[in-house]
């Protein structure tokens, strides 16, 4: 791996993970291959012994999937990086490599509905527990933890209601208890957020989101601190299989070149449209970690880099309002997911935190009133004029409601 530690974040979006290969290509192969010739059956058992050094099969490692491992890990400050199929495969992976029967689970309560739902089905039928809790609060934080914690996982902001877990703070307490840290940073990016640098132990990414930004590849993967935490997750990921795909690893790594750049238009879109929206009569209450009415505000300024371009909200009228909010947006698109160019709206307690079940979204603060906004690169002034004209139409129906009720 080339050495950009001198170099900006920027330099390093563009440069991280390429290596010289034997045509000069500015831009790296894909290696679209399923398997790797070897030059004699002794060459081939060496391989698997690991006594020589080599590719195998695209499931054990391949060279465009590296390349952009390598381009992760070298942006989150990290050792080495995993490529698994999807966030919620770099998720099964960070629980199967970390816990076993009979271990404990502290989680924040805001965290991606499916990753709450894996907890308490797939890694509860195998006996580990989980305790959700609010991780921005340090006092949760140490009643939660027991002898048999193993890990303390955390998303911030998390998803959908953008709350702050202070990660320093919480590596401090769980290492005193023996306990690892790790931190899901897709809502941050490493252009915002280095957990690993603020003490946590494994940083995971939905690299569907930010980190690919174009919204064509499902992926994730986990970023390690030293080699044996990486030999641990490599020999599970690669009996899981959940690994990313060439095509989709190169799309991604082509992705990471403008990484910087989208986060910073992100940030200064989302701060614009944040402030403007706190200011909407029809707006009932806002979470954007860039506003100070956000309740762990000086905890984001102390982390971040940077807002972000997630902005939660929820209207006067609760989810009626919100439906009509959806149903009225020209640009929005109303799909889920998010950290792509393209604005999209969607309802989480509908939608991406369905699974979870109402209780255990009550209980992460989740309520069926929120509307959740990724901000894309479009001219700010575009989005502020769509999300105006959509609130002019629920504050319309408002309106006539109110006169029935007259
Ligand atoms: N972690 C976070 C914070 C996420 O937001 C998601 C997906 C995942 C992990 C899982 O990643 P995936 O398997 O989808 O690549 N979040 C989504 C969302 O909010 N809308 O659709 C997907």
């Amino acid at each position: 791996m080339k050495n950009h530690s001198k170099t900006d974040f920027e330099t390093k979006c563009v440069h991280s993970g390429i290596e010289e290969n034997e045509h000069g290509a500015v831009v790296p192969p894909i290696y679209q291959t399923s398997t790797f010739k070897f030059k004699t059956a002794q060459h081939g058992a060496s391989l698997f012994a690991g006594e020589e050094k080599g590719y195998i099969y695209t499931r054990m490692l391949n060279p465009t999937v590296e390349a952009m491992e390598n381009a992760v890990a070298e942006l989150e400050g990290g050792y080495k990086a995993l490529g698994c199929g999807s966030g919620m495969a770099a998720v099964h992976t960070v629980f199967a490599t970390l816990t076993q029967t009979g271990d404990h689970v502290v989680c924040s309560s805001a965290v991606y509905g499916p990753t709450t739902t894996l907890l308490n089905t797939v890694m509860k039928k195998f006996g580990v527990e989980t305790t959700f809790i609010d991780t921005s609060n340090l006092d949760e934080v140490k009643k939660a933890i027991k002898s048999n914690t193993k890990v303390v996982y955390v998303e911030t902001p998390g998803n959908p209601t953008l709350c702050i877990s202070d990660i320093a703070e919480i590596s401090k307490i769980a290492h005193k208890n023996n306990a690892l840290v790790v931190v899901d940073n897709t809502f941050m990016s490493p252009a915002l957020q280095n957990p690993l640098a603020l003490g946590a132990d494994v940083v995971l990414h939905s690299l569907t989101k930010f980190l690919n930004g174009h919204a064509d590849v499902i992926g994730g993967i986990v970023v390690v601190k030293d080699e044996s935490a990486y030999q641990s997750f490599r020999k599970t990921l690669n009996q899981i299989g959940g690994v990313i795909d060439p095509f989709n690893s190169f799309l991604v790594h082509r992705g990471l070149k403008t990484l910087a750049l989208r986060m910073e238009k992100h940030c200064e879109s989302g701060q614009i449209i944040a402030e403007w929206l706190e200011k909407h009569p029809m707006i009932e209450s806002i979470s954007y970690p860039g506003l100070k009415s956000h309740p762990q505000y000086e905890i984001g300024l102390k982390q971040q880099k940077g807002p972000g371009g997630m902005i939660t909200f929820e209207l006067r009228g609760g989810i009626e309002a919100g439906r009509l909010l959806m149903n009225s947006v020209k640009l929005f698109q109303l799909a889920v997911s998010l950290g792509g160019v393209e604005s999209l709206i969607q309802h989480p307690a509908s939608m991406t935190h369905f699974s979870m079940g109402k209780e255990a979204r009550l209980a992460g603060g989740i309520t069926d009133g929120l509307v959740r906004i990724s901000i894309g690169i479009e001219n700010v002034k575009d989005i502020i004029a769509d999300l105006e004209q959509a609130l002019k139409k629920v504050e319309e129906a408002n309106s006539k409601e109110v006169e029935v009720h007259v």
